[in-house]
């Protein structure tokens, strides 16, 4: 009965229609949440992302999958996670590994069946977790049925689910933008002579934002999805969906703050839901904006400019180049004292499209263990949710690919195409994607010394790291010292400490070359008069040992919270750590 209810109320959603009705489900399928969730739960609870092709794999295809996932939840309730970010599991031709959808109501076969996420949402709820699925509509794959009705004639009914333009005068694209995956962002479209739009892959084409009617259809959606229980969605390149591409606009659009209300209004208003916009474009005049108490738009942004901040000013992340250490802690402090008082920030060193924290920004040979967990500290005690991803928890580093032709991801293929044109070499390229190549987030996870770590007992999709014999999950668990152990504790600081969920933040000695410094306070107290409960992170990022002066307020006993080199019971007025020794610790009346 419930079935032929889902069905029925699938088919009317995909018909389309006005979106007020789509919003409301029948009766019958509106289920018992399974995950408990109460106003603002996941201010005080760590994501983790799965990237599903890369987590688990439970049938031998090489390729990880729900039924894989659903192996691990207890892992991840040991782990102390409060949500999972799903990366797509939908139907897709994996052009782009699930980032390209065909059917937005339905289930990659590789990674399992609609039986199978029901069954994830609800054994994740009954550990407490909920889990977050990835909204992908900026685009649509051009195998989904829309596109494939849309180009088959200029009168088609979705046409303009899509954004088609005819040959600029002379023929041609009708504008010079270009793809991130590389090439023009227009391809023709023979039958009808007309080119369509996509800022990602030519398989990628993007929904056209300015059609209800397609607004409509993915509120339904999203609504549809909510109703059978998921704790909320991270919003894919979400910053994107306001363009104006005759213009020139893509990021940021004029339209786009709209649009996210709109949203807003149709699906996620009295829902205790958790969004996260992935948000390039996001800044410190925007911000507020996005993800303010009033704004009605989200939860929170991905912003990067902790990651891009150190880019090459002319050939992006494929040029390799050093963190500016201070640079990044500026960063990190401006978003931290921008969002004090209102807003609410993600806090992420990595993701799929993203290098190993610990290679990035860490040193992942003489002091990966102690590196890693000096990130997690520094990352996980600031004001806002962080997120895990995959592997991180065990310090997992980045892989060794020794050829352009050895990397799976189609991005780095499209962009070496282009930047040789633009004059880098090879061998530059190379080393640029082995320091900030998607690939490296991809690599299977290691559960085991096993073979293929573990993952799958067949052939990987992609090579598993070749030092998952020393690096997974199995050594870790017996080893009180791991990663591991050290992540299992700062993800319940958060749960067990108002200060650093709901607490004010002042940076230290910002420009210090090695060292990292805040404090956490007591929402009230001025920090300088009593000093009583507040929290002080320090860390020595850098692979020397360093020291650092200590104003007098910080200086006397303290209580341990977390360090990383045994507790810390005393605030010297002089503080020197070892390479990459990280310290927090309460401040006690004075
Ligand atoms: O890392 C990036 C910036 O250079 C890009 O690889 C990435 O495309 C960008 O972060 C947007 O990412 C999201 O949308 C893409 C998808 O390929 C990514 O995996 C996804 O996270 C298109 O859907």
């Amino acid at each position: 009965m419930f079935q032929m209810l889902a069905d029925e109320w699938r088919r009317l959603v995909k018909c389309g229609g006005d979106f007020a009705d789509l919003s409301k489900a029948p009766k019958e399928l509106e289920k018992t949440m399974p995950f408990e969730m109460t106003k603002d739960w996941w201010k005080s609870a760590t994501g983790y992302q799965i990237y599903p092709r890369s987590f688990a794999d439970s049938d031998g295809d090489g390729v990880g999958d729900i039924k894989g996932i659903l192996s691990k939840l207890d892992y991840l309730k040991d782990l102390g996670i409060g949500f999972i970010w799903l990366s797509p599991v939908f139907k897709s031709p994996m052009r782009d590994n699930g980032y390209d959808i065909s059917d937005y109501y339905d289930i990659a076969p590789e990674f399992g069946t609609l039986d199978d996420m029901d069954t994830l949402i609800a054994e994740a709820g009954r550990r407490d977790i909920g889990i977050v699925m990835d909204l992908v509509v900026n685009h649509s794959s051009d195998e989904h049925a829309w596109f494939e009705d849309a180009k088959s004639s200029r009168e088609a009914a979705p046409r303009d689910h899509y954004i088609w333009r005819d040959p600029a005068e002379g023929g041609g694209p009708p504008n010079d933008l270009q793809s991130f995956f590389g090439g023009p962002a227009w391809t023709l479209d023979e039958t009808s002579g007309q080119y369509y739009f996509h800022l990602f892959h030519s398989k990628q084409p993007d929904l056209n934002w300015q059609n209800p009617k397609l607004r409509a259809k993915v509120y339904g959606m999203m609504n549809w999805w909510f109703d059978r229980g998921i704790a909320g969605f991270r919003m894919d390149v979400i910053d994107l969906i306001g363009k104006d591409p005759d213009n020139g606009i893509t990021a940021d659009g004029p339209d786009l703050h709209k649009f996210l209300q709109e949203m807003h209004d149709a699906t996620l208003k009295g829902r205790d839901v958790v969004t996260v916009g992935e948000a390039w474009s996001a800044n410190l005049s925007n911000a507020q904006q996005y993800t303010g108490a009033n704004s009605g738009e989200l939860s929170m942004v991905f912003q990067f400019s902790h990651i891009s901040q150190d880019w090459d000013a002319d050939f992006g992340k494929y040029k390799k180049k050093d963190v500016d250490f201070i640079a990044l802690k500026k960063t990190f402090n401006a978003w931290q004292t921008t969002l004090q008082n209102d807003g609410w920030n993600s806090l992420f060193w990595s993701n799929h499209d993203l290098p190993r924290a610990v290679s990035r920004f860490g040193n992942d040979t003489e002091y990966r263990v102690e590196s890693a967990k000096a990130l997690g500290l520094v990352l996980h005690l600031m004001k806002g949710t962080p997120y895990i991803y995959q592997g991180e928890e065990i310090g997992m580093t980045n892989s060794h690919f020794a050829s352009i032709d050895a990397f799976d991801d189609l991005e780095i293929h499209g962009q070496w195409a282009d930047l040789k044109l633009r004059g880098l070499t090879e061998a530059e390229f190379l080393a640029g994607a082995n320091q900030n190549g998607r690939d490296h987030a991809r690599t299977p996870m290691h559960w085991s010394a096993d073979a293929h770590a573990g993952f799958t007992t067949g052939t990987p999709w992609l090579p598993v790291n070749a030092n998952f014999e020393q690096v997974n999950v199995q050594t870790a668990l017996g080893d009180p010292a791991s990663v591991l152990a050290f992540y299992q504790r700062l993800t319940r600081l958060r749960m067990d400490n108002p200060v650093l969920v709901g607490g004010g933040f002042e940076p230290l000695f910002e420009d210090h070359p090695q060292l990292w410094g805040y404090l956490r306070t007591p929402v009230d107290a001025g920090v300088g008069k009593t000093g009583a409960g507040a929290i002080v992170v320090l860390a020595n990022l850098s692979s020397q040992p360093s020291s650092v002066d200590l104003p007098e307020y910080l200086v006397g006993d303290v209580e341990d919270l977390l360090s990383t080199h045994g507790p810390c019971s005393v605030l010297s007025p002089t503080m020197s750590l070892a390479p990459y020794e990280a310290v927090s610790c309460v401040l006690q009346a004075l």
